[in-house]
């Protein structure tokens, strides 16, 4: 074995040296200090070019050992993909805990004002395979692994805080429905077809969930403007085992906002990365995502008089019922070092709770606390994932369990059981007073398969969500119910889908049957009459939670030769103060040439920069350089996208024959701001702080 005995991390052996890389891996060295390529085994290699093989023609020859095991190792580089979540994004950060909440719990990361704890989180789309794309309309993952003083708590959320179905034994139902077809595996990453709305329309309690994933909460601008939810009711314990339940949320601290449909259809093709793309160039920038850790805390008697079980996953419960008690914030400041590595191999499992944090009877969590572990070890392949880096806790590991496959960590000495009468040396012993207990929650009960008469209402909720949304979202919500209803070819489907909607909002059922051409059916048969009185809750709409800045958005300034030097900078300097990003969007790459003769490198080709990447955008292009413009149809698509998309659009007034050509002209309303000069641009980003211009969408067709 090599030893460092240099102190700069090389170790000479004669014309060989080892150094030690950035991440602690050594590497042989040549003479001129470059690494040496080896194989598994170590053994220095001298060609990778050529296989060996007998004379210059072949054949090749068994015996090429570095050939056979670099092939062998290729083979089986895959592992089979999540069942659900498949494809996903993580990245490394820490959770800072604002006061203390020993006064509900006796959890280690939630002790001391201040501290920090490390995390990694992963987020995902649920239906796709690995390669599909981001913007699939999906709910998205949201699963956070504490790496806690008392090891790892794993809160494995969602970006909805419902659920589609109450009994943990109907998910591979559900899911299988989700997924591909299994005859023609196809369509993927979509809901929109037969098998999900036969089965989710025979379900009615999956109707609360239906009008969450038809809204925009399942196309969202990216990870970093969207809500997480722990969604179960869990429980917190103190240290006198005193138990307070708890709905866990995560509230982003720059806002909510989702992009429309029709951008969605359209980002997926021009930047399918285009969520995981948003938190790497996010992190790497220096500009970290955050968001703030919530609980709504609350007790039996409350649970007793709430409208609905806070054990039924398919219920919220209402903030302006319960606030939400800020507790901390979560910080997204480092990317993974390889995706295989961390990304893939993360394993989140819902049973991994800490000493005070623990579960509720919820269905839907008690069967998932069987699944998670279960699935890890047919991905991972053996119980000893837990060693894996980004699995490992951070507290130290010390128990009997041995063996295994790729068994990394071991104990030494003796003693591999307990009790044991080896003292000191025979390893470790509980701890009754620092260990993990259950809380003691009584039951009784005859055992029945059997669902509770409180979990019966299943479109009150619906209703309330329904109506708490803006005239814009739920006029995208009935679009998103036509839109994947006319993908589904069974009329028996679409109708008794729109006959459950007669139990949410009578108007959304004319609407849905009206965009479908079909007639309104009989509402469906309800378990429970749909209640009317709810009060809306303004914490359910996006727009209502939308951004108070520009930060984290981000600008397309399309440019042509001869753009205004002067505004140029001016728009991007002001943006930039502002927290946004800013692109420029030039005929070529190579940039334009600039009214002082300058040069203005483009960060995209206007092929490859289509609008749809930007919250806002500009169009600063000289009036030749327009005419120019105009006879490109990607330039003409990249303003009548961003119009048609409801997006500010800055303009310089010379750039008229682009928005002639794409037909705009007689349509420039409000949401244009002209950029005569520079003392334009403070009245364009305060226009553009508001997004987008959702009036157009109102006006009649
Ligand atoms: Fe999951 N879910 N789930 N789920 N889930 C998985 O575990 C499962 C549910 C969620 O980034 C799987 O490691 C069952 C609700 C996330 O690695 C699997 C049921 C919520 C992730 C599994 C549910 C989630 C998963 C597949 C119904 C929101 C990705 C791969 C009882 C609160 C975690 C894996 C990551 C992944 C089972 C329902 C969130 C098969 C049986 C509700 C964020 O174990």
């Amino acid at each position: 074995m090599v030893a460092d005995g240099s102190g700069d991390g090389s170790v000479d052996l004669g014309d060989q040296a080892v150094q030690r890389g950035a991440g602690g891996e050594t590497h042989q060295v040549a003479g001129d200090g470059v690494p040496v390529l080896t194989t598994a085994q170590g053994v220095p290699v001298a060609d990778d070019q050529n296989t060996l093989r007998v004379g210059a023609r072949g054949p090749a020859l068994l015996e090429d050992a570095h050939f056979r095991e670099k092939i062998f190792h290729f083979d089986h580089e895959r592992i089979p993909e999540r069942v659900v979540h498949a494809r996903g994004y993580g990245a490394h950060g820490y959770f800072e805990l604002y006061e203390s909440l020993s006064d509900v719990t006796r959890a280690d990361l939630f002790a001391r004002a201040g501290e920090r704890t490390e995390v990694f989180v992963r987020f995902s789309t649920v239906a796709g395979n690995k390669g599909s794309a981001d913007l699939a309309r999906d709910v998205r993952g949201f699963a956070v692994k504490f790496y806690t003083r008392e090891g790892n708590w794993d809160l494995v959320g969602n970006n909805i805080p419902v659920f589609f179905i109450q009994d943990a034994i109907k998910f591979p139902d559900l899911i299988h429905a989700a997924k591909q077809e299994p005859d023609r595996g196809f369509p993927q990453a979509q809901t929109a077809h037969d098998n999900f709305w036969d089965f989710v329309s025979l379900s009615p309690e999956s109707t609360h969930m239906l009008m969450w994933i038809m809204s925009d909460r399942t196309i969202p601008r990216s990870f970093r403007f969207m809500e997480g939810f722990g969604v179960h009711t869990f429980r917190l314990v103190d240290a006198q085992g005193r138990s307070t339940y708890v709905k866990f949320h995560w509230k982003p601290k720059d806002g909510l906002q989702s992009v429309v449909w029709n951008e969605a259809v359209k980002l997926n093709g021009a930047d399918p990365d285009f969520h995981r793309r948003d938190l790497w160039d996010a992190i790497e920038s220096g500009s970290f995502p955050e968001w703030e850790l919530g609980m709504q805390l609350f007790d039996d008697e409350f649970a007793d008089r709430f409208d609905f079980d806070v054990l039924d996953p398919t219920k919220i419960i209402p903030e302006e019922l319960l606030p939400v008690r800020r507790v901390g914030r979560l910080v997204l400041d480092r990317v993974v070092d390889n995706f295989f590595a961390e990304t893939e191999q993360v394993a989140f499992c819902t049973q991994n709770v800490v000493p005070g944090i623990d579960f509720t009877d919820d269905p839907l969590l008690q069967g998932r606390n069987f699944s998670y572990l279960d699935t890890q070890l047919k991905r991972l392949g053996s119980p000893n994932f837990t060693q894996l880096p980004v699995n490992a806790p951070r507290s130290a590991v010390d128990n009997f369990q041995q063996d295994g496959h790729m068994a990394y960590r071991h104990r030494r000495g003796r003693a591999n059981y307990e009790p044991n009468s080896w003292g000191a040396a025979g390893g470790p012993r509980e701890d009754p007073a620092r260990g993990f207990t259950t809380f003691p929650a009584e039951v009784a009960g005859p055992k029945r398969r059997i669902r509770p008469e409180s979990f019966a209402d299943h479109y009150s909720q619906a209703r309330q969500f329904f109506l708490s949304q803006t005239v814009v979202e739920r006029k995208h919500i009935a679009d998103a119910f036509v839109f994947e209803l006319s993908k589904c070819d069974e009329e028996p489907i679409r109708s008794r889908m729109v006959a459950g909607l007669r139990n949410v909002d009578e108007d959304l059922a004319q609407t849905v049957a009206d965009g479908l051409g079909m007639p309104l059916p009989d509402a469906l048969p309800a378990a429970r009459p749909t209640r009317t009185d709810l009060p809306v809750s303004p914490a359910l709409s996006i727009l209502q939670n939308g951004p108070t800045s520009l930060s984290g958005r981000k600008l397309g300034v399309l440019v042509s030769d001869g753009t205004d030097a002067s505004l140029a900078s001016a728009v991007r300097e002001a943006a930039e103060a502002q927290g946004m990003t800013v692109e420029i969007v030039a005929p070529t790459v190579g940039g334009v040439s600039l009214s002082d003769g300058g040069r203005l490198a483009g960060d995209q080709k206007v092929d490859g920069g289509p609008s749809v990447l930007y919250d806002t955008v500009a169009v600063l292009a000289s009036a030749e350089g327009a005419a120019l413009l105009a006879k490109l149809p990607a330039a003409r698509d990249f303003v009548t996208d961003a119009y048609a998309h409801c997006k500010i659009v800055g303009y310089v007034p010379d750039a008229a024959a682009l928005f002639d050509a794409a037909g705009l002209t007689p349509l420039m309303d409000d949401g244009f701001v002209a950029l005569a000069d520079p003392a334009a641009v403070p009245a364009f980003l305060d226009r553009a702080s508001q997004l987008r211009h959702w009036e157009r969408q109102l006006q009649p067709a």
